[in-house]
């Protein structure tokens, strides 16, 4: 029964099921009712197993396809007209050779399944910032995930209203192959299809399909951006909230950072960190001159391995209620989810991500590398009560970061808003198990939006020069890396709550209540500027953290030049004077 008198919305609908041809249509209407019953039936049709009723109420585990674990890049494209426009970045094909190879893998690819039409919102309904969105799936699993990630239902079709204004996506689940696995976007045509997977960041299409590579084409037409960033508040003693936002690459702690429970001695003291975000910002010029995020999204899609009480026990609490656990294991004596790095005792059998028994001696995971839960961001302990602020949030500080085990100092500040963006332009991290390849490979990941900018990466740090001329108080720009690592590999920085320390002399950067230490890369901090107090590190090992090797930076130095060859003509001339200067300043 259709629940939208919306022409455009109904002819677009029966094209789609007049190309796929499903058994039924059933549309989200964004009602409890409804939602219980798909979860009956993901239950019964073997899509989910329900987990303890108990301890974990509501929640439900799903496991995929082996072979459909993590978002596919190669298999990821940017189908604008010239091919230019999409940059060396993105993978390309003209758009009308990909609709024809699409339409082809969609004919009769929900013949026996129900199609579902969810209408969705990223952000608040009917605030200014809010943009809709409708997914057509035909995977029952992607409905239950939706209805957590994003605001759905009938008054999101009210806020549509007789308009053409949103975003089409189609996904179907067709056969899993992954030869023929697509996930496309249309940015000229607000379109997404994906097709032959049904892991979360292909096909939850309001994540990263369309708040990040639409959204991203989107925010440089309307003079905005959509980045691939956590909001955090940071509450003060005096009760100054401060606002972060963050820019890592994939299952780089984002989640953590975003929820981190302050150390003891800044506990004690009234420190107090709020999440607003942990993976998207949409930010605008607000009406004062500064910047603002909101996050789009209404639920979070966290990395589950090393999710602890002891790491996370923010994004734990959160996990309690009326989650989708993806691809963990089951802990067989209490029917409960668990991964690896949760808990200091091992279960002593589980049934494993693949379905297999599990013990501790199989040698193998339990959980995927890359397992996931999907949760209600009102779960979170630490949200903070601006979360519906249709302004958003005021961004006093913006922080890249990335993994690297050697080149990168803990924290640098950059000198000004141009040169910040030289600094995100430069972001190199290793690869993790968030995407197919290759683990552990350092590559260049601009403002962690490598696998999501969805146009000409070189346009993009451009449009980042002319929002900084756009902004009257710009926020201050500064590198972290909580990575680095001694001779023996592990881990110099205890990370996790410590970060706080390194966040404290961010934002006393941005108010101008510390000095710091000019060097060939910005500004760095004076160790006795960072508190240490109650920390295993002592000053002499924050002074290496914060050294700079001018070896491995001329280094550096010679792969940026050859990086920013790749992007020709395009790359600002800002960003070329940084480098230089950079250059020199090694010599
Ligand atoms: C994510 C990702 O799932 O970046 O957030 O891959
Ligand atoms: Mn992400």
């Amino acid at each position: 029964m259709d629940i939208t008198v919306n022409a455009h919305v109904t002819a677009w609908i029966n094209s789609v099921a007049a190309k796929t041809r499903p058994e039924g249509i059933v549309w989200i209407d964004g009602s409890k009712e409804q939602l219980n019953e798909l979860r009956e039936l993901a239950v019964k049709s073997g899509c989910m197993v329900r987990l303890n009723e108990e301890k974990l109420p509501n929640c439900f585990l799903h496991r995929t396809d082996p072979d459909d674990v993590a978002r596919v890049e190669n298999r990821t494209f940017i189908c604008c007209k010239n091919e230019e426009d999409a940059g060396p970045t993105n993978h390309w094909m003209e758009p009308s050779e990909m609709y024809c190879k699409l339409y082809g893998l969609l004919d009769g690819s929900m013949i026996e399944r129900t199609m579902y039409i969810i209408p969705y919102s990223m952000g608040i309904i009917g605030s200014p910032f809010a943009k809709y969105g409708i997914e057509i799936t035909d995977s029952i699993y992607v409905v239950l995930n939706m209805a957590i990630m994003t605001r759905i239902g009938c008054d999101v079709l009210t806020a549509i209203g007789n308009n053409e204004d949103f975003i089409k996506g189609i996904h179907t689940q067709g056969t899993l192959d992954k030869e023929n696995r697509y996930i496309v976007q249309f940015p000229e045509d607000n379109t997404i299809i994906s097709v032959n997977s049904n892991y979360g960041g292909n096909v939850l299409l309001g994540k990263k399909c369309f708040a990040l590579r639409i959204a991203s084409n989107l925010g440089r037409k309307e003079e905005w951006m959509a980045e691939h960033m956590l909001i955090l508040g940071v509450e003060n003693p005096q009760g100054e909230v401060r606002y972060v936002c963050g820019a890592f690459p994939s299952a780089c702690g984002k989640t953590n950072l975003a929820m981190m429970i302050p150390p003891d001695g800044y506990r004690l003291k009234g420190w107090k960190v709020w999440c607003v975000g942990d993976d998207i910002a949409w930010i605008r010029v607000g009406k004062d001159g500064r910047l603002w995020a909101v996050n789009p999204e209404y639920g979070f899609f966290g990395v589950a391995p090393g999710t602890s009480e002891k790491s996370n026990p923010n994004a734990l609490e959160t996990t309690r209620e009326g989650t989708i656990f993806t691809n963990v294991a089951l802990d067989t004596s209490d029917n409960t989810a668990w991964w690896e790095g949760m808990t200091k005792i091992t279960p002593a059998h589980a049934i494993d991500w693949r379905g297999n028994e599990w013990t501790p001696e199989s040698g193998t995971k339990a959980a995927h590398q890359n397992s996931r839960f999907t949760a209600p961001t009102k779960n979170c302990p630490c949200l903070s009560h601006k979360f519906e602020n249709p302004e958003g949030v005021p961004i006093s500080a913006i922080i890249f970061g990335g993994r690297r085990a050697k080149t990168a100092p803990l924290v640098y500040q950059s000198r000004d808003w141009n040169h910040g963006v030289f600094v995100g332009s430069i972001m190199a991290s290793e690869t993790t198990a968030a995407a197919t390849g290759k683990v552990g490979i350092v590559r260049r990941d601009p403002m962690a939006m490598l696998p999501f900018c969805g146009y000409h990466m070189a346009d993009y740090w451009q449009h980042w020069i002319d929002m900084g001329r756009k902004t009257i108080k710009q926020p201050k720009i500064f590198n972290v890396n909580w990575f680095r690592t001694d001779d023996e590999g592990h881990f110099i920085w205890p990370g996790f709550g410590d970060n706080l320390r390194v966040v404290e002399w961010i934002l006393k950067r941005c108010f101008d209540e510390v000095d710091a230490r000019e060097c060939e890369l910005g500004f760095v901090p004076y160790t006795a500027d960072i508190n240490l107090e109650g920390s295993e590190v002592d000053e002499k090992t924050l002074g290496e953290l914060l050294e700079i090797d001018r070896e491995l930076w001329k280094k550096e130095v010679s792969e940026i030049r050859e990086y920013y060859g790749k992007f020709g003509d395009r790359v600002p001339k800002e960003l070329w004077a940084s480098l230089n200067r950079l250059e020199d300043s090694l010599k």
